[in-house]
């Protein structure tokens, strides 16, 4: 869950509400954990691990030193508490998709590092990629590898996607293909080919769903995946991280 560690005075754990109508639309129920280290426990009553977008990661979390970005959203108690969401989930071989930080935790979880700011790296991309265009408006396309888990999932090799990012994968994390890229090579999807489903996109299908059908369908095959978990023996819902 995103943390505003001083918002207005009073620190909070939150969720944008698409994430929630996007799962209980694919016929999940989400589960909230919040940035404590009890939510762990929560775990044990999940079968899938969606962590969600927000800040940035303190360039710490990926043994990086700060390059002088203008970080937003920093919470050392978030890069923590999700990295230990994705030891524990990998432990019990949970189905987990990453969504825009989401996909970042995933990647600084298994020894990737991320780019601190796009536009400092790739100052001739024509793309936006934080668009100031509102959430629901695709604004790029991405180019997704045509035998990947991605493709089959989203149903489509190149899909127009949204944009609200300023950092992005630069190291692999290790296990890890890359399986989407925008026209100016930034990572866009990458998944881990040895898991059942360990899959994460830059983008933010959650807030495309009900326009476009590639976004309806990734949270469709991430819940069908965590039916899955479940009936080979474990547990019940759906963790929204
Ligand atoms: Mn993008």
């Amino acid at each position: 869950m995103s943390r505003d560690e001083h918002a207005a005075g009073a620190p909070r754990d939150w969720i944008r509400k698409t994430y929630i109508v996007a799962v209980l639309g694919a016929g999940a129920l989400p589960i909230l954990l919040p940035n404590e280290s009890q939510s762990l426990e929560l775990l044990e009553y999940c079968d899938g691990l969606l962590l969600t977008g927000g800040g940035d990661f303190d360039p710490e979390s990926f043994g990086a030193a700060d390059e002088g970005t203008d970080y937003s959203g920093v919470s050392k108690t978030r890069d923590e508490m999700e990295l230990a969401f994705i030891g524990a989930a990998d432990r019990m071989a949970m189905p987990m998709l990453g969504i825009c930080r989401g996909v970042q935790a995933l990647a600084v979880a298994g020894g990737g590092t991320l780019i601190q700011d796009i536009p400092r790296v790739i100052p001739d991309s024509p793309l936006l990629h934080s668009q100031p265009e509102n959430r629901q408006q695709p604004t790029h396309k991405v180019l997704v590898e045509p035998q990947s888990q991605v493709a089959k999932l989203l149903g489509g090799s190149i899909v127009e996607v949204n944009s609200f990012h300023h950092q992005a994968i630069a190291r692999i994390p290790r296990g890890y293909i890359v399986t989407a890229r925008a026209e100016d090579g930034v990572i866009e999807a990458i998944e881990n080919p040895d898991k059942e489903f360990m899959v994460g996109v830059q983008w933010h299908p959650e807030d495309l769903v009900g326009h476009s059908q590639e976004a309806q369908n990734l949270f469709a095959g991430f819940v069908e995946s965590s039916r899955q978990y479940r009936e080979r023996g474990q547990r019940y819902g759906t963790a929204c991280h």
